[in-house]
């Protein structure tokens, strides 16, 4: 699942959230009393009678928290918990047991399925409201944990780590479904400059800018992330070639005519952009896909900056000759030398 950083794992109590509790148990009424009372607590919830009918719910939309029954026919809570533990497609989610009263051997089984607690029947309101509370602080923490592992800290955006899962994820997709995939990377001109001249901050301030004005121009679809210093990439799953260059030069046009405002000053900057798809007949590994937009990139920067260069188009071909060979060696990062 692709999931864009939020902020919605702030500290603050569960129930701002709207968290939704999923409640599974064989008994209707239990579920029902349950239900009202946490929906008046101001949680949302969604209910299953059963094991099966669980599993799916959580699979169409996985739930914040899951309060489970243990015994229930065909399959049980034990069971229930142990698949969606198992199953790494999964976020996190927290599953508090409802065990009988009273039995150890019960709560242990239930841990040892993967339930995260457990709270006895027949049920004290108070203290499940205060369970489901401390799960779902751990839950946001694990939730904030993710984010972070996953965002660049000065723009917001994708990090490296993350932009490297996704584009094998979605390469596998493409290949899979026979579905285009394009991958467009951008690295801002002379950049070291706004550094030299402005100092540190400035440039931090023109990279988030940057980010902004490239989160601006990509689809919802789209995937997009801070590949290193001042270079950014965008994945665009189901975008042939040519629309990835269109969008490419769109990006680049309003970085160009933007107004970079910094403490002191405002200043322009350009982009130089390289663009590859699959499918290509000499591209056959996510690997080979960024090598061929990097390559793309280099001889934008190598013909003057400031402009957008499709991989395997007549300007690259002549300009690059040794791609094939490249990929085999997996040495120099690009074709065209760069012009410094
Ligand atoms: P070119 O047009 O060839 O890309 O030139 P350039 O100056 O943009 O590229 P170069 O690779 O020479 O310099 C990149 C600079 O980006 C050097 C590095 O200090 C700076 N940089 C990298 N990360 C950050 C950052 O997070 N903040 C700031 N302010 N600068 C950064
Ligand atoms: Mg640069
Ligand atoms: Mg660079």
């Amino acid at each position: 699942m692709l999931v864009e950083p939020t902020d919605s794992a702030r500290q603050s109590t569960p129930r701002e959230h709207k968290y939704r509790i999923l409640i599974v148990d064989d008994h209707p009424d239990n579920v029902e009393v349950i239900r009202v009372r946490l929906e008046a607590k101001g949680y949302r919830t969604s209910c299953a009678s059963d094991g099966e009918e669980a599993l799916r719910l959580v699979a169409e939309s996985p739930p914040d928290l899951i309060l489970l029954d243990v015994m229930m026919p065909r399959m049980d809570g034990n069971e229930v918990a142990r698949r969606i533990k198992s199953d790494v497609s999964l976020p996190f989610i927290p599953i508090i047991m409802q065990t009988a009263l009273d039995s150890t051997q019960s709560k242990v089984q239930g841990l040892g399925a993967g339930a995260d607690g457990y709270i006895t029947k027949p049920i004290d309101f108070v203290e499940l409201e205060a369970r489901v509370e401390a799960m779902l602080r751990i839950k946001m923490l694990e939730k904030k944990l993710t984010e972070l592992s996953i965002t660049d800290e000065l723009t917001g955006v994708f990090n490296r780590r993350r932009l490297d899962a996704l584009l094998g994820e979605m390469f596998e997709h493409s290949t899979r479904l026979h579905e285009p995939l394009a991958v467009a990377m951008f690295d801002v001109d002379h950049f070291k400059q706004v550094n030299d001249t402005h100092g540190h901050p400035a440039g931090d301030r023109v990279l988030s800018q940057v980010a902004q004005l490239l989160k601006g121009a990509v689809r919802d679809i789209d995937r997009l992330g801070r590949y290193g210093g001042e270079e950014f990439m965008v994945l665009l799953p189901g975008t042939v070639l040519d629309a990835a260059v269109t969008f490419a030069e769109r990006a680049r046009q309003e970085v160009e005519t933007h107004q970079f405002k910094f403490d002191g000053g405002v200043l322009s900057r350009t982009l130089s952009v390289g663009v590859a798809g699959w499918p290509h007949p000499r591209i056959h590994t996510h690997e080979q896909l960024v090598k061929a937009a990097d390559q793309a990139l280099y001889l934008a920067k190598s013909l003057g900056r400031n402009r957008v260069v499709r991989f395997d188009s007549a300007e690259f071909n002549v300009n690059v000759k040794d791609v094939d060979d490249q990929h085999e060696n997996g040495t120099s990062s690009g074709g065209a030398a760069r012009a410094d």
